[in-house]
């Protein structure tokens, strides 16, 4: 069995546990986020979501306040798939809020400020379904296991008079390790690699928890990028302590709940309204989001990397030690590698 088909199967095991999960049926009135229906434990207590929409406004909106059960720390890539019998036309999306943008960098180049912005209070579509992806009319986000709340809306059109089901699935995302670097600065960057894709990505520390301010959509001078600021392309330097990382690459536009920092050039993408989860909005496929992550002891690798399908993030892991290469893997990438041996 190849290590892929070992961690989906790892996968089905965590979910083995919610084989007694029931479909979540609607109750009207769930026209906003302020009225959305709470579905506690899916994943667990519930697998699919069964309600009917004849309107893409108004009342035919429908709008869940998902909040996922935990599980243990693993990069899960979870979607909900819409099917209609007979009357296809639903679309669902990924809701979050928009951003208030954080001042320009005070100390244009290295270091960053330390400043970033903050969500503010409009509903915002972060993701819609598309009928190009395969199955049709999924969303797409990844979590943590750390029990991820976002809202979901399902919106009709009149002639979808049968009732709509949206149904989870799960797989678990096995992250590329890309390498020891030393403490102190580490850029990674899309910039200068062979390809324009207008990149976003995002650092998580060892518990997959979201740095805040370790993001960049494009480079900008303010963050000491090596171009002019004039792509949309990204450049990220930050200050590293030892420890493992992870990177989120994908394209434009890539949301967690953490606010863009002062020294990005774009500082106005969408938020989601709660950690725990990152969510990417394209429905481009097939883009080269080749990277190069650099440290200031000389160390450095370029990482071919593409973005294959619609909404995917790509995952990659790192770690900084005193000593390059000397340490073994902790955390998470450690549990990995010693479940890949078994
Ligand atoms: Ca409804
Ligand atoms: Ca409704
Ligand atoms: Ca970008």
């Amino acid at each position: 069995m190849n290590p892929a088909m070992r961690t989906m199967l790892a996968a089905g095991m965590a979910l083995a546990s919610g084989a007694n999960a029931q479909t979540y049926f609607e109750t009207e009135g769930n026209d906003s986020k302020a009225a959305a229906n709470v579905i506690a434990g899916m994943g667990i207590a519930f697998n699919a979501i069964q309600g009917n929409s004849l309107s893409g406004s108004a009342a035919g909106l429908d709008y869940f306040d998902i909040r996922m059960a935990p599980m243990p720390l693993a990069i899960y890539q979870h979607r909900l798939t819409i099917t209609t019998s007979g009357t296809a036309g639903h679309t669902g999306t990924i809701r979050g809020l928009g951003q208030v943008a954080a001042p320009a960098d005070t100390m244009p180049g290295v270091p960053w400020d330390g400043v970033v912005g903050s969500a503010n209070t409009t509903d915002t579509t972060v993701q819609t379904t598309s009928t190009a992806t395969n199955p049709p009319r999924y969303n797409q986000w990844y979590g943590f296991g750390q029990g991820e709340r976002f809202y979901y809306r399902v919106a009709g059109t009149a002639s979808t008079t049968a009732d709509y089901v949206a149904t989870l699935t799960t797989s678990v995302v096995t992250p590329t390790f890309i390498g020891s670097y030393q403490p102190g600065q580490i850029s990674i960057t899309t910039f200068g690699q062979g390809h324009s894709t207008d990149t976003d990505l995002w650092v998580y520390d060892a518990g997959l928890n979201a740095i805040a301010g370790y993001g960049n959509d494009d480079e900008s001078p303010l963050g000491g990028t090596p171009g002019t600021g004039a792509t949309l392309q990204s450049w990220l330097s930050r200050s590293y302590a030892p420890g493992i990382y992870y990177l989120a690459l994908s394209n434009f536009q890539l949301a967690n709940n953490m606010a863009s920092p002062s020294d990005d050039d774009f500082r106005t993408g969408s938020l989601m309204d709660f950690s725990g989860l990152i969510v990417n909005s394209s429905t481009s496929v097939n883009l080269n989001m080749t990277f190069t992550i650099a440290d200031s002891a000389g160390n450095s690798l370029q990482v071919p990397n593409t973005k294959v399908s619609q909404f995917d993030v790509n995952w990659f892991m790192f770690e900084v030690v005193p000593s390059p290469g000397a340490a073994t893997l902790l955390g998470l990438g450690g549990i990995l590698a010693l479940r890949r041996r078994r």
